[in-house]
């Protein structure tokens, strides 16, 4: 398998965690975000419906949005599915993701980190933001990982904003059970920060 990826994608790092956690071989492409997109590299032009990253590649099919190749590959690989009386739960987290906690940590990020956004706006992002924590923390108030048979592509696309939680002004400690997990997911064989994670390999 080929992932290409970009330096700070949230999105990008669901997929790239779950390769590493799971242990399967692949070749990550760096893609320079800070480039325009026309004169990106040509390979990730060519295989990018989207013009974004991530981009899997597999069996010569070049797959995009993150959250589809998260259960592409739980589907195909068998981990990280839950069980099969959870899928529809897993699911329901997924499309939540893309919406709630998916949207507001990385615009609010993004405002405080590169390109400030009028106040009104900055707030609006910051009490969505706020209400998606609460709502991931009271979840994870009631067990370990967000489906009760343990770490799940839930729980990798949920998560992958929020190691830079910070870069966003908000704080952890506002949110316990969301810390809990963080660090949970953060001591599992293979994991590596996203910092790390997404940079070019040699
Ligand atoms: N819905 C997409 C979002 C992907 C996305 O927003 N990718 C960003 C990086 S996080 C990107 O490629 N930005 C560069 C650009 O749009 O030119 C997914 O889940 O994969």
């Amino acid at each position: 398998m080929q992932l290409y990826g970009g330096t700070g994608s949230g999105h990008s790092f669901k997929v790239r965690s779950f390769l590493l956690l799971a242990d399967i071989p692949h070749v990550y492409h760096w893609v320079d975000l800070d480039l325009p997109r026309h004169a990106r590299r040509p390979d990730f032009l060519m295989a990018s419906k989207f013009g974004e990253v991530p981009v899997l590649m597999d069996d010569g099919h070049a797959m995009c949005q993150s959250n589809a190749i998260l259960m592409y590959l739980a589907r195909k690989t068998g981990q990280y599915g839950g069980h099969a009386d959870e899928w529809q739960t897993v699911l329901e987290w997924l499309c939540w993701e893309s919406n709630r906690i998916g949207f507001s940590v990385p615009n609010l990020r993004y405002a405080k980190r590169w390109e400030p956004q009028p106040v009104d706006v900055e707030t609006y992002l910051q009490n969505r933001a706020q209400a998606d924590l609460s709502a991931l923390d009271k979840a994870l108030s009631q067990q370990a990982f967000l489906l009760p048979s343990g770490l799940t592509i839930a729980d990798l696309s949920c998560s992958a904003y929020l190691f830079w939680l910070h870069e966003a002004g908000l704080t952890l400690a506002d949110y316990p059970h969301v810390e809990r997990w963080l660090h949970a997911i953060r001591q599992l064989p293979g994991w590596a920060h996203p910092d790390e994670a997404l940079l070019p390999t040699a």
